[in-house]
């Protein structure tokens, strides 16, 4: 039972991780670790950038990262 618990503990806290991550209102540049996850990020928030990422709107996120 003890393990079963810790299972359980460990999976609640990798969900909260990863709806931590998703649920972020707000996502900066350097809130990423490479230029991909940024662009891909950015690519699956949607038209309108709505975390900025493209502030010189030319369809690619993050310069600095590159
Ligand atoms: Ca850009």
């Amino acid at each position: 039972m003890k393990i079963l618990m810790g299972t359980a503990a460990a999976v609640a806290l990798l969900l909260s991780i990863d709806t931590g991550v998703y649920a972020q209102s707000d996502m900066d540049c350097k809130d990423f670790s490479s230029w991909r996850e940024a662009q891909e990020f950015y690519e699956r928030s949607g038209p309108g950038d709505p975390h900025d990422l493209d502030r010189d709107r030319d369809g690619v996120a993050c310069e600095s990262l590159r």
